[in-house]
């Protein structure tokens, strides 16, 4: 007879290890998935056995089974039949669980031959590689790994004791310790399970992204003899898209395949507007240079690049819906439900706010939202340069606010005039003599019309600029300075095409955007 405490920590029961049995082929099962489902997702999504088991198994299954699934559920024939299979496998999970808890080797060949069954399914697919195997062969080992695990933690005592033979005793459970490694078990699997989908999502948005062919622009963009001053030290005038700065709410970059993306217009719009992706190509596309600028950017900082991006206009698009009065705000919505609100006006004022399909002469990089983004020049990114776009609704200011809006940033963002000095740094070692003082200035959509240098707080002086063929671009500066040996403060400032200059008022990004000149203090030696 046990005694009553010990009783509490170690009843079990027939019912108890049924359900213990029931739990761990669940978790098990789920494992054995789940890290299947990952690794397929790092090697090949098409060899997770959620695919070549399914695939194998529809292909297995009996026409006349087949054909009455087409008859009762149509278009969701193969979520029914994937479902049943699904089904099925959870029951042999549950019997394979319920049969380890006295005979672990029972579950130890369950697994053994699920995962075989795994590879088999994956190498016979059309052009499987050997490497196909992996995913199956490591969710068969973790779940083995797993199911000792969990029934050394559900009964510790069986360990050391002789198992009995048949219809013993039940042996002791230690509840708490089992169903703690059960529900990490169980968190892990539904986790791995989650990433290999995200990543195997990602793999084919690349396959996808490497097929694009973006048609030639109707609108190219104009020349640009003369808007790149050759200046050590001074960055391209487009930026490289492997050097462009990326900032984004995903934790992994979402993976949306260009021939299942859908575009809706809707909300307060006369009619609504689905659009697919060769529909948005086949659409008169404009190539323009645009500067793009995250509001988080301080002083002097990196959060800003330029790049030549091809896209279909905004404006008619909204104008073939048909806005309705009062819809103020358009809210742009993007496949892992990112959310940014632009003003209608300004995107409808004429200004170049494009659904960007390219980037400096490539499909839009996964990072920066292929297929489809949007870009507005002269707002920052976080009210207009949607990623992963795909869903644009009319609505109002007052109705919605959007992600950032939620946080406290502004709702209305305009890019302030900014101006940033690249050379010289205040780490090179700098030499006495005539140095190129050089940078970017930017003022979206209204222009940079003068830049001024200023040195230990004498008078500004007026930069050289480079051309420049828009407005919505930054424009790269130059100074020449005599520099003389000693510690030099450089300042910067820049004045947009109405005439206004940066105020030298230092403010930080949040909430519209930070202030203040660029200083950078240098050693003349
Ligand atoms: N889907 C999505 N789009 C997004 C964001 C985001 O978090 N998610 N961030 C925005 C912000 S704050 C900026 S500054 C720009 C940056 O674009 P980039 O990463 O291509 O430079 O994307 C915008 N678009
Ligand atoms: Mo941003």
């Amino acid at each position: 007879m046990r005694s009553a405490p010990d009783r509490l920590r170690t009843s079990t029961g027939m019912e108890g290890s049924l359900l213990v049995g029931m739990l761990m082929g669940l978790v098990t099962g789920a494992v054995a998935i789940g890290t299947a489902h990952l690794v397929a997702g790092l090697v090949n999504p098409g060899a997770s056995p959620i695919v070549t088991v399914g695939q194998a198994s529809i292909d297995a299954t009996p026409e006349w089974l087949k054909g009455w699934a087409i008859r009762s559920f149509g278009s969701r024939d193969k979520l029914v039949l994937l479902s049943g299979i699904g089904a099925v496998l959870v029951l042999i999970a549950l019997g394979l669980g319920i049969a380890s808890v006295r005979r672990l080797w029972v579950g130890f060949v369950g697994l053994g031959m699920f995962g075989a069954l795994g590879v088999v399914a994956a190498l016979t697919r059309p052009a499987a590689e050997p490497i196909d195997a992996l995913p199956a062969l490591v969710g068969a080992v973790t779940a083995g790994a797993t199911l000792l695990a969990l029934h050394r933690r559900a009964f510790p005592t069986l360990r050391s004791a002789a198992p009995e033979p048949g219809g013993g005793a039940p042996p002791d459970l230690d509840r708490r310790r089992f169903l703690l490694a059960g529900a990490a078990g169980g968190v892990a699997a539904v986790f791995a399970g989650g990433l290999g989908n995200l990543l195997g999502h990602r793999f084919r948005a690349d396959a996808s992204r490497a097929e694009v062919v973006i048609p030639a622009p109707s609108s190219p963009a104009t020349s640009t003899a003369g808007v790149e001053l050759s200046v050590p030290g001074l960055g391209p005038y487009l930026t490289p898209n492997d050097r462009f700065y990326r900032v984004d709410t995903a934790l992994l970059v979402p993976g949306v395949v260009a021939e299942d993306w859908r575009l809706r217009v809707h909300g307060m719009v006369d009619h609504e507007i689905a659009l697919g992706y060769e529909q948005l190509l086949a659409r008169p596309l404009i190539e323009r240079d645009i500067t793009l600028a995250c509001v988080s950017n301080p002083v002097g900082g990196e959060y800003v690049g330029n790049a030549r991006w091809i896209g279909a206009p905004l404006k008619d698009l909204l104008e073939e819906a048909g806005v309705l009065p009062g819809a103020d705000q358009i809210v742009t919505r993007s496949a892992d439900g990112f959310t940014a609100g632009t003003p209608t006006a300004v995107a409808m004022d004429g200004r170049d706010a494009m659904l960007a399909v390219a980037m400096n002469g490539e499909p839009l990089p996964l990072d920066h939202g292929f297929p489809v983004r949007m870009i507005v020049p002269g707002l920052y990114g976080y009210v207009s340069a949607t990623k992963w776009l795909v869903d644009i609704e009319l609505t109002t200011f007052d109705a919605f606010d959007p992600y950032w809006i939620e946080r406290g940033w502004a709702e209305r963002a305009p890019i302030k005039t900014m101006s940033r000095i690249d050379t010289p740094s205040p780490s090179a070692p700098l030499r006495a003599g005539r140095v190129p003082v050089a940078g970017v200035a930017w003022a979206q959509h209204r222009g940079v019309d003068r830049v001024e240098l200023r040195i230990d707080e004498e008078a500004w002086i007026r930069a050289e600029l480079a051309t420049t063929d828009t407005i919505d671009t930054w424009r790269q500066w130059v100074v020449m300075w005599d520099a003389a040996p000693g510690d030099h403060t450089l300042q910067v400032r820049a004045t947009d095409g109405n005439g206004e200059t940066q105020t030298p008022e230092r403010a930080d990004p949040f909430p519209n955007g930070a202030t203040g000149y660029h200083t950078v203090v240098v050693r003349v030696t």
